[in-house]
């Protein structure tokens, strides 16, 4: 596969345990064996400041009001936005396993009429945008399956209906026109194909695009 100049920003999102990690890491390894240099990221980034009080917060070992919560999710994608506008221009091709989208749709998902998914979009405008979101859609019954839910915050099957009726929500937004649809009730190797295919769909239109304009 030859390099286009920039590199791409390639986002992985999904509701809990639908496999987000397990194919970051592979699709990471593909684009690596491929001759593309990579930058691997996740949201939240537990290891800034910031990442230690949402950690504390996910764990139940601090409390935030909802708002502030938010926000704190959203500094975490705003540190690291410098570095990755810089890795891009620089030609690597960044993966990310969350972003904005998770942060608009969780926070959202609480419920409150002071907190809809309008007003979670705010703090986000203006952060590098992906060329790709590749949402990996699970059902409830096949999430319960993959070893249930752990301690987290918004790991309840309440929250993880509304969060999942969000997603589609937001589908319908102008956010929504980055996201791409993958079933990933399959098998790893399935899904990791599908992602794949994806994923070269949209450098091959990107380097067409580039081509055109020069
Ligand atoms: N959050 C996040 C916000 O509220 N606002 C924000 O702005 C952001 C960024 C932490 C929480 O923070 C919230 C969302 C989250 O509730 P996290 O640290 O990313 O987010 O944690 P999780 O998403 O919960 O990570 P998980 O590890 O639970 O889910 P993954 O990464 O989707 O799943 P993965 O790959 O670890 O796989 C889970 C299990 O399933 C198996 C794996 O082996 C593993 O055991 N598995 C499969 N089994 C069968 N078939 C397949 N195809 C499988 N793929 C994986
Ligand atoms: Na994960």
């Amino acid at each position: 596969m030859c390099q286009s100049s920039r590199g791409a920003l390639i986002v992985i999102e999904g509701l809990d345990r639908a496999g987000k990690s397990t194919q970051h890491a592979r699709l990471c390894q593909n684009l690596e064996s491929q001759g593309h240099r990579v930058n691997r990221m996740r949201f939240p980034d537990r290891t800034t400041s910031i990442g230690k009080s949402i950690d504390a917060y996910l764990k139940g070992e601090s409390e935030q009001e909802d708002h502030v919560v938010h926000l704190l999710f959203s500094a975490n994608r705003w540190e690291a936005a410098t570095s990755i506008r810089a890795a891009i221009e620089e030609g690597i091709t960044v993966v990310i396993d969350r972003y904005y989208y998770s942060g608009i749709v969780y926070s959202a998902a609480k419920g409150r009429k002071d907190l809809s998914l309008q007003w979670a979009r705010e703090p986000e405008i203006g952060l590098p945008r992906p060329d790709i979101c590749l949402y990996l859609d699970i059902s409830t019954e096949e999430q319960a399956k993959r070893g249930g839910f752990g301690n987290e915050k918004y790991e309840t099957s309440a929250m993880q209906e509304r969060v999942r009726e969000l997603f589609y929500k937001l589908q319908l937004l102008p956010d929504g026109q980055d996201i791409q649809v993958i079933d990933a009730g399959g098998n790893v190797a399935g899904v990791e194909k599908d992602i794949m295919e994806r994923v070269e769909q949209m450098m091959a239109d990107t380097r067409l695009a580039e081509d055109l304009r020069n």
